[in-house]
């Protein structure tokens, strides 16, 4: 019999938010430099570099690949384009689709914003690690997000921009925000898979919880 993929039903929501200018669309962009973006050019470039500033959403297709179901397996993650381009190498793995929806971070955005954020199955909340007054704002729209998708949602932090010089580091951030966060840098792809795959791990065991007890029931 032909060797295949076993492409799992579920395809996850991965919602990623967080303030302006925290590195969203770059991270979605790095992950899959063909997603679409919904953005606009800003009348002056913000912190020299930036130029553009999303105003509607940011969507990446994403694939999750697995050698086995175990709970514990990490996998890899790889944009669809890549893994259409590979799949030979991934034969008899299990598949699975998952966006990654990016959001715009102004504050007047805060509807729009609360409007992509609906359905998504975990959240990967950036923080710009480089400019820490950020933070405040950054908070308001993690209450937000909490209010429409609730407060068990799965929610993993980056400190992002970790290449910089100015990078004020995880732990400061960590203990400004209550919990461990990630540190990573969307631009350079450094850490960020780490924690979307943190995400899906715990968004794939929470659908498989049930199955899982009866599978180790019977055990
Ligand atoms: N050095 C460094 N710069 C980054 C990194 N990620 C993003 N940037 C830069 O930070 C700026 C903002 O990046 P964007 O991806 O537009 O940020 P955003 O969160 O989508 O911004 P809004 O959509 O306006 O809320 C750009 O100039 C990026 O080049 C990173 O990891 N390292
Ligand atoms: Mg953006």
């Amino acid at each position: 019999m032909e060797k295949t993929f076993k492409m799992q039903a579920k395809s996850f929501k991965v919602f990623v938010t967080g303030f302006f200018n925290s590195g969203k669309s770059t991270l979605v962009h790095t992950l899959d430099n063909k997603a679409i973006h919904v953005e606009k050019k800003l009348k002056k470039a913000y912190d020299k570099e930036k130029t553009t500033t999303t105003t509607g959403i940011d969507l990446g297709r994403m694939v999750w690949v697995r050698p086995n179901l175990s709970y514990k397996t990490e996998g890899v993650i790889m944009s669809k384009t890549e893994f259409l381009r590979d799949k030979g190498e991934y034969l008899g793995w299990h598949v699975n689709n998952f966006e990654l929806k990016g959001s715009p971070g102004q504050m007047q955005f805060s509807t729009v914003r609360k409007i992509l954020a609906k359905g998504s199955d975990g959240v990967i909340f950036l923080i710009d690690g480089s400019d820490v007054p950020s933070i405040g704002n950054a908070l308001v729209i993690m209450e937000d997000i909490k209010a429409v998708l609730g407060h068990k949602i799965p929610i993993k932090i980056i400190a992002n921009k970790s290449d910089k010089e100015d990078y004020q580091g995880g732990e400061m951030i960590s203990n400004l925000v209550g919990e461990q966060v990630y540190e990573g840098s969307g631009k350079f792809n450094i850490g960020v898979k780490d924690a979307i795959i943190a995400i899906l791990k715990i968004i794939a065991n929470s659908d498989n919880a049930e199955n899982k007890t009866k599978l180790e029931a019977v055990v």
